[in-house]
């Protein structure tokens, strides 16, 4: 199945009814906002007449070679968060990721076609956003993900198996790059010279997170990974962040490039794929409310860690904007695209917003720094 394949409402329903789910299948939906799982709502009725809705996944089995890992991965963390909300009650607002039985007592089905897929509850009452409306929104993204770095901080590292080796690497992201233009295999690098020497440009801060890392001054901690706006569920009415989702990526890794993901897709009033990129923007309210609610969820920061914030948000943007292009070079294999040159318009957003966080890094940093005098 390539990349950019759904599957037919008819092999969800079949699929459903691998897990313990009780009443009548009603119908499927796709829900097509990420860029990796093929994700479908499905909606079941009781024999009392009310319905429930659940989440079924298809895991992409091209970017996770090791799906029963990341199964594994994803049960001991919702276990412990689990654990943890009841036990310790750093409550989120009452909902949390639930994985349902699948025949068998596993975690997963295997489709009739191969595939393996999950059930979740639905998180109900809530929706995603794409970009960001206000500074409260922003503070509660980023509350939800630091509450769950809080969450996570004690659990074993050598519990959570590295499903995606080098994910965040980014100087091997860009070596990578280096490799598939120097190859060039669709022919499109003509086009697209400029990003890849903006690209060139910054090569020296690459590694500046990993040596802080490798210098034993930053720690390696179970982390998210994939901390985008639209992996936070918030509430329809309240705009309170319930619950943090997409927990496939959950590994060892840094917290500030959990932290750099929420920049990335918080600051800026334009889509990811915007095409204007007049529109992209660095909103400086957004990176302060940021940095309050990630401090404010997570407790465990060191001194280092709060220091590099902003290099964790310029570094992830160029990263993300780095994996982009490099797709796009390679003929779109990896993200999900919706139109010709979907992955080089990412790219081109992700770039201009290195470019607005450069142009505003004195500033943040200043904003970083009372932050850090006010907790001491
Ligand atoms: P991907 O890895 O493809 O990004 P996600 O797990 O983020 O997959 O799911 C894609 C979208 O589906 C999310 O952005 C969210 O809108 C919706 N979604 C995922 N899980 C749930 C859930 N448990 N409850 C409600 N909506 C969900
Ligand atoms: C993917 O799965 P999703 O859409 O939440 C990607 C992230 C990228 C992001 C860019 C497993 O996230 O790493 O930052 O797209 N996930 C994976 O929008 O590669
Ligand atoms: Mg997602």
């Amino acid at each position: 199945m390539s990349v950019n394949e759904t599957e037919s409402i008819d092999i969800v329903e079949q699929i459903s009814h691998e897990f313990a789910i009780a009443g009548d299948f009603i119908e499927g939906v796709e829900i097509d906002s990420g860029h990796i799982n093929n994700t479908y709502v499905a909606t079941y009725e009781r024999q009392d007449g009310k319905r429930r809705r659940y989440i079924l996944q298809r895991i992409n089995e091209k970017v996770f070679k090791d799906p029963l890992a990341v199964m594994r991965n994803v049960e001991s963390v919702t276990r412990h968060i689990n654990w943890k909300v009841l036990r310790v009650k750093k409550d989120l607002g009452g909902q949390t990721l639930n994985i349902y039985p699948a025949r068998g007592g596993r975690s997963f089905a295997v489709g009739d076609g191969g595939g393996i897929w999950r059930c979740y509850n639905f998180i109900e009452n809530c929706h995603t956003y794409d970009v960001v409306e206000n500074t409260r929104q922003a503070y509660q993204a980023a509350k939800a993900f630091g509450s769950f770095q809080d969450l996570v901080s004690d659990m074993p590292l050598e519990d959570i198996v590295d499903t995606i080796p080098d994910f965040h690497n980014t100087p091997k992201r860009y070596a990578r790059l280096m490799e598939v233009v120097a190859a060039d295999p669709l022919g499109r690098l003509k086009d697209v010279q400029a990003e890849v020497d903006f690209i060139k440009t910054r090569e020296g801060i690459c590694n500046k997170l990993m040596n802080l890392a490798a210098a034993g001054e930053i720690p390696i901690r179970v982390t998210h990974n994939d901390t985008k706006l639209n992996n936070v569920m918030m509430d329809s009415e309240s705009d309170e962040a319930v619950c943090v989702i997409d927990l496939d990526t959950v590994m060892p890794g840094l917290s500030l490039y959990d932290f750099g993901d929420l920049v990335r897709t918080a600051t800026s009033p334009a889509e990811e794929d915007e095409q204007d990129l007049s529109k992209v923007e660095m909103r400086m309210p957004m990176f302060e409310a940021l940095a309050e609610g990630y401090i404010d969820g997570c407790d465990c920061l060191n001194e280092t860690e709060l220091k590099n914030l902003v290099t964790g948000g310029k570094l992830m943007t160029l990263e993300v904007g780095i994996r982009f292009l490099t797709d796009h070079l390679e003929g779109d294999v990896y993200f999900k695209t919706h139109r010709p040159d979907h992955n080089l318009e990412r790219s081109r957003t992700q770039l201009r917003l290195v470019e607005c966080i450069e142009e505003k890094e004195e500033a943040m940093e200043e904003f970083v720094k009372k932050v850090i005098a006010a907790k001491n």
